[in-house]
């Protein structure tokens, strides 16, 4: 039948917040799920909705082919497959990793027999399985992994798959996260502008994103053509004019009583621009500077 899956079965490790949510997701759609988490009690929800529970990390990747992985961190992953026999197995690591943590396990699955696919999951856990919600997963490593199992990885998130090179799903991921963490230094440093004052923090609040959401745009399409060598055409901000606003922006932080810290790490970096003769472009110059060694 059209948009029915043929139950499969697989493992999972990790059951966190994300672990959870994912193995909600399989089970919901009739798969067979064999999960396991350090900490036995975390399984028992799972349990009652038909998963089934093994009794050691080794126990869980000797149950199916296709293992799964989504624990705290690089080190987590290294513990929990310390005595687990992977030859023949077709694993999946969800954990959020580096790039070269990612190029590592790929050749150490391949050295004990195994299939390597890492992922970088872009949702948190309440847009697993809500197809809406636009959450998705970048996959990098075996081609050939990722067509086997495609349509099981598909059923938490869309499937994204980026690229032969392990790291690349990670390196996607974390350059994702990294450009989040800044957008919230900037939300964090606004609303510590406002919160005392007499602004409505709801409208406030949509300024703001909207704000936001055209400023993204301005700035990637910036990027872009700047790392193509396109022509930018006339630069309507230039660095030398952001630089002179920033006393502005520093001088409201005072007076407003709010620590600086969030912005002048990347003020810092304009004034460098300006003062090697970047004055007259706008901020795409600025990656440049970043990766300059
Ligand atoms: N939750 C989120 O918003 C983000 C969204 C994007 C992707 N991340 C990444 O997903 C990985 C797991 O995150 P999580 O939210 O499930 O994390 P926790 O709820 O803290 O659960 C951590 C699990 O890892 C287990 N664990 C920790 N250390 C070890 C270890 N040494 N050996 C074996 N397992 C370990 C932990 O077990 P326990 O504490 O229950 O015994 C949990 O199962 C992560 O990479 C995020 O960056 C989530």
């Amino acid at each position: 039948e059209p948009g029915e899956h043929r139950p499969r079965s697989l493992s999972l490790l990790g059951l966190g917040a994300m672990g959870t949510a994912l193995a909600r997701t399989w089970l919901a759609a009739g798969h067979r799920v064999t999960v396991w988490n350090r900490t036995p009690a975390r399984a028992e929800p799972l349990r009652a909705l038909g998963a089934t529970v093994a009794g050691s990390a080794a126990e869980a990747v000797a149950a199916n082919d296709l293992v799964v992985l989504c624990l705290l961190d690089d080190a987590s992953v290294g513990e929990t497959l310390a005595g687990a026999q992977l030859a023949g197995r077709d694993l999946v690591n969800l954990t959020t990793s580096t790039p070269a943590d990612a190029r590592a396990w790929a050749a150490r699955a391949a050295g004990r027999g195994a299939r390597f696919l890492d992922g970088g999951i872009m949702a948190v856990p309440p847009m697993i399985g809500v197809p809406e919600a636009g959450g998705y997963v970048f996959y990098s490593g075996s081609a050939e992994l990722f067509a086997a199992h495609e349509e099981i990885l598909a059923v938490p998130a869309e499937a994204r798959y980026v690229g032969e090179d392990a790291g690349l799903a990670a390196l996607h991921d974390v350059a994702l996260l990294s450009a989040m963490s800044g957008m919230f230094a900037g939300i964090t440093h606004a609303f510590a502008l406002v919160r005392e004052a007499d602004v409505d923090l709801g409208s406030f609040s949509g300024l703001l994103a909207d704000w936001l959401v055209a400023m993204a745009r301005v700035a990637v399409t910036g990027e872009q053509k700047a790392e193509k060598g396109e022509d930018q055409g006339d630069v309507a901000s230039n660095l030398a004019m952001q630089v002179a606003g920033n006393v502005t922006l520093l001088r409201t932080a005072e007076q407003q009583g709010v620590s600086a810290e969030l912005l002048t790490p990347y003020m810092e970096l304009m004034e460098r621009a300006v003062a090697e003769g970047h004055g007259d472009s706008d901020g795409s110059v600025l990656a440049e500077l970043l990766t300059a060694h």
